[in-house]
C-alpha cells in the first residue's frame, strides 16, 4: 500500500476502519484463531548498541541482570513449559548486533535450535544482524521465523538508533527472505514518532516480497534509564488505528499484539482483537519486562470465545512474487 492510501485509511472515522479491517480479517482469516506465542530472552543485556528504548543496551544504566548464553537445557526447560501451557511458537531473543557463522556462540544457538525445533514447535529467534550463511544454517537447523523488526519509519530512525542503519535491518530482512525463513517485521508505539512515521513504517513491510508471515505492534515499555524512560503511554486508540492499518496492509500476516499489554484494559485488548490482531506473547514474560498472567489472558480469550491456533512447523515464507520487485527500498531504488 502506498502512503497516501495508508493515510486515508488510518484517518477514517475510527468505525470506518474498524469495519474495513474486520472485512479483511474475516476474509483472510475465516477462523479467527489467536496465536500463542512465548518469548525467552537466551542471552541478555550487554548489548553494543543503542536502540534508546532498549534496557538491554550497554550504553544506559538500566536496572538489568545481564547474563551470557543460556545452557541448552535451561532452555529445554523452558520450551518444555511453553509447549506445556499451549503455546506453539517459541520465540528465542539475544541482545546482540548480530551473529557470525562459525563462531561458539553461533553453533551454541544452532544446537538450541534443533532441540526446540525437536519439541514440535515453531521456532522463532531474534539475534540481530544475520549474513546469507548464518540465515540457511538456522533454517537447516529448524528456524521458521525470524524476528527484525524496522521499528519506525526511516525518518525517526536515526533519532532512535546511531549505531545501525535501517538499510542494515532491511539487508538482514532479505538474507532470511532468501534463505527460505518467514519474516517477523514490526515496529514499536511511542518512540515520539509522527502518525506519518508509523504509516511509513507499514508502507515499507507491505511493500515487502514476500510480504511478512507476522507483524508485532509492539507499545513502548518504557525502560528506566533509557533515552525514553519518561515517554508517555501510546493513546490505545492511535494503537487500535494501528493494528487496523497493519491488518489491511499486510492481510495475512498475523498482526501480533506484542510489548505493552500489561498497560492495556481487557477492553482495549478486545478492540485490538476486533481491528485484526490474532496473535500475543503468551507468558508471565517478555525478554525483560512483565506480561499479562496467563490465567488473565486465557480468561478473556474464553470469555470471547476465542480459540487458539495450532502450530505450523511447516510454515515457509509466503512464495516470492516474481512481478513485483523484490523488497524496494524506502527511497524507491531497489535493494540488492
Ligand atoms: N537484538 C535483537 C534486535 O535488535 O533485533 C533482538 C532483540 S530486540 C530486544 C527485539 C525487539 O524488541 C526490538 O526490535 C523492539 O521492537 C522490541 N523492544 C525492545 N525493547 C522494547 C521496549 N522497551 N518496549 C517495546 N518494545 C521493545
Ligand atoms: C517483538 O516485536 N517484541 C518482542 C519480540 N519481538 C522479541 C520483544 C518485546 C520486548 C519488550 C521489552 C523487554 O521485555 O525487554
Ligand atoms: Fe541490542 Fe536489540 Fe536492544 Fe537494540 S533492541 S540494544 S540491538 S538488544
Amino acid at each position: 500500500m502506498t502512503l497516501a492510501e495508508l493515510q486515508e485509511l488510518h484517518s477514517l472515522p475510527f468505525f470506518d476502519l474498524l469495519k474495513r479491517a474486520r472485512e479483511v480479517h474475516e476474509r483472510y482469516w475465516p477462523e479467527g484463531k489467536i496465536q500463542l506465542c512465548t518469548l525467552l530472552s537466551i542471552k541478555t543485556g550487554g548489548c553494543s548498541e543503542d536502540c534508546a528504548y532498549c534496557a538491554q543496551s550497554a550504553r544506559y544504566k538500566t536496572e538489568l541482570e545481564s547474563h551470557v548464553l543460556l545452557e541448552r537445557e535451561e532452555v529445554m526447560t523452558h520450551a518444555r513449559a511453553a509447549k506445556n501451557m499451549g503455546s506453539t511458537r517459541f520465540c528465542m531473543g539475544a541482545a546482540w548486533r548480530g551473529v557470525r557463522g562459525g563462531t561458539e556462540r553461533f553453533e551454541q544457538v544452532l544446537g538450541i535450535v534443533r532441540d526446540v525445533a525437536a519439541l514440535d514447535l515453531e521456532v522463532c529467534v531474534t539475534l540481530g544482524e544475520l549474513g546469507p550463511e548464518e540465515a540457511r544454517q538456522l533454517r537447516d537447523a529448524g528456524v521458521t521465523a525470524y524476528n527484525h523488526n524496522l521499528d519506525t519509519s526511516p525518518e525517526h530512525y536515526p533519532n532512535i538508533v546511531t549505531t545501525h542503519t535501517y538499510d542494515d535491518r532491511l539487508r538482514t530482512i532479505r538474507n532470511v527472505q532468501d534463505a527460505g525463513i518467514s519474516v517477523c517485521c514490526g515496529g514499536i508505539l511511542g518512540l515520539s514518532e509522527t502518525i506519518t512515521d508509523r504509516l511509513r513504517l507499514l508502507e515499507i513491510i507491505s511493500h515487502f516480497n514476500p510480504q511478512p508471515e507476522s507483524v508485532p505492534i509492539n507499545s513502548l515499555m518504557p525502560m528506566p534509564g533509557t533515552p525514553l524512560a519518561e515517554n508517555p503511554q501510546v493513546d490505545p486508540f492511535d494503537l487500535v488505528r494501528m493494528i487496523a492499518c497493519a491488518r489491511i496492509a499486510v492481510p495475512a500476516a498475523k498482526v501480533r499484539l506484542s510489548a505493552g499489554r500489561t498497560r492495556l484494559s481487557d477492553e482495549v485488548q478486545t478492540l485490538c482483537f476486533y481491528a485484526g490482531a490474532n496473535s500475543i506473547f503468551y507468558g508471565e514474560k517478555l525478554l525483560t519486562t512483565d506480561n499479562p498472567d496467563t490465567a488473565r489472558d486465557l480468561a478473556l480469550l474464553a470469555k470471547l470465545g476465542l480459540q487458539t491456533l495450532e502450530p505450523d512447523r511447516a510454515l515457509a515464507a509466503p512464495v516470492l512474487d516474481p512481478s513485483v520487485p523484490a523488497n524496494p527500498s524506502p527511497d524507491g531504488h531497489h535493494q540488492q
